[in-house]
């Protein structure tokens, strides 16, 4: 993608490597550049950030995986709200205010329902799930998330036989967003998915990781996390979820249809018009062992191909 950003914050070009966890070193950063200089919108690092999660293993968990550190999960981001380089999340998602916050389900449901997300993470018991992670533009990472299946809250809403797909929309306030206008992209960020595919077990409503709830630059306070799709597909930062009968409008498919599908499975078969899917660089490996071979729906076949049986997938991709 071609991004200019201001040039007037050199200061921040720092290295992936550089600490951005020690919130007081990136206080004196920010400072140092003026980002807080009369800044009433900039807010202290939440204060859930490194709380712990209490969660049972998953029988649903990907195992013989090496993990992705937490260093790299949490420090190599796409979240373009947050900045278009992948360091960036890091340091100005901290700006997004996790609380007070409410997920509100709308559209073809019963009961439509807002939840507090305080609500949300006591509605079903949390599981630790490991999850392979693959990004279109062929990284990959693997990552122990805490969650539950998106279909358990699914179900208190008692959707309609009208409801064909659910829309998740993401958290967007015009003022926090960095170098707003210049991605191109269409705020709100919006994705979704069939109804199938957000009933399906492994399809999984996020509150954290690595023990934790999640990082603000991993989605905080509640993400989504489709481990058979593109990474993209799993919005972060959801604040609504909307029942519809028409296949949704997304972010990607929206800015460029002929590179983004609406169904974005990792499929090694389909290259991107741009580059090759057939491989994928795994973050945090030494450099000898990082190519993997992609594997069809991400590795989970076994459980999800059945959703897509007599669908053409290069048609659909
Ligand atoms: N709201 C929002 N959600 C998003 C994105 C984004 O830019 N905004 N990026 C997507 C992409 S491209 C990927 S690969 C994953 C990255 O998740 P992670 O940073 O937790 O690894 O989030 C997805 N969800
Ligand atoms: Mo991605």
């Amino acid at each position: 993608m071609l991004i200019r950003k201001p040039d007037d914050i050199p200061a921040l070009e720092i290295t992936p490597k550089a600490d951005y966890m020690n919130r007081r070193k990136f206080l004196a950063q920010a400072a140092a550049v003026g980002l807080t200089a009369g800044s009433a919108l900039f807010s202290p690092r939440s204060a859930f950030a490194g709380t712990k999660l209490q969660a049972v293993k998953s029988p649903l968990t990907t195992t013989g995986e090496e993990l992705t550190s937490y260093k790299d999960v949490t420090t190599f981001n796409n979240f373009y709200e947050f900045g278009t380089g992948k360091e960036e999340p890091a340091i100005y998602a901290q700006d997004l205010p996790t609380r007070p916050w409410t997920l509100r389900v709308e559209g073809k449901v019963k009961k439509p329902l807002t939840f507090d997300i305080d609500q949300l993470l006591k509605l079903r018991p949390l599981e630790d799930r490991v999850y392979r992670h693959r990004c279109v533009e062929a990284w990959s990472m693997v990552i122990p998330w805490i969650g539950y299946s998106l279909s358990e809250l699914i179900k208190q809403c008692e959707p309609l036989s009208t409801a064909k797909y659910v829309q998740f929309l993401s958290w967007y306030d015009k003022r926090y967003i960095h170098w707003p206008g210049q991605t191109g992209i269409q705020w709100p960020y919006s994705e979704g998915l069939r109804m199938d595919e957000a009933m399906h077990p492994l399809t999984l409503l996020t509150f954290g990781l690595y023990g934790e709830v999640l990082p603000n630059q991993n989605g905080a306070p509640v993400r989504i996390v489709v481990p058979w799709k593109y990474g993209f597909k799993s919005a972060k930062s959801i604040v609504t979820m909307r029942f519809i009968d028409y296949m949704p409008p997304t972010t990607w498919n929206e800015l460029a249809p002929t590179e983004y599908g609406f169904y974005s499975n990792v499929n090694p078969n389909v290259d991107h018009p741009r580059w090759s899917q057939k491989t994928e660089r795994r973050i945090g490996q030494p450099f000898y062992a990082q190519r993997k071979t992609t594997l069809f729906l991400n590795g989970y076949a076994d459980q999800v191909a059945s959703l897509y049986t007599g669908m053409d997938l290069k048609r659909n991709f």
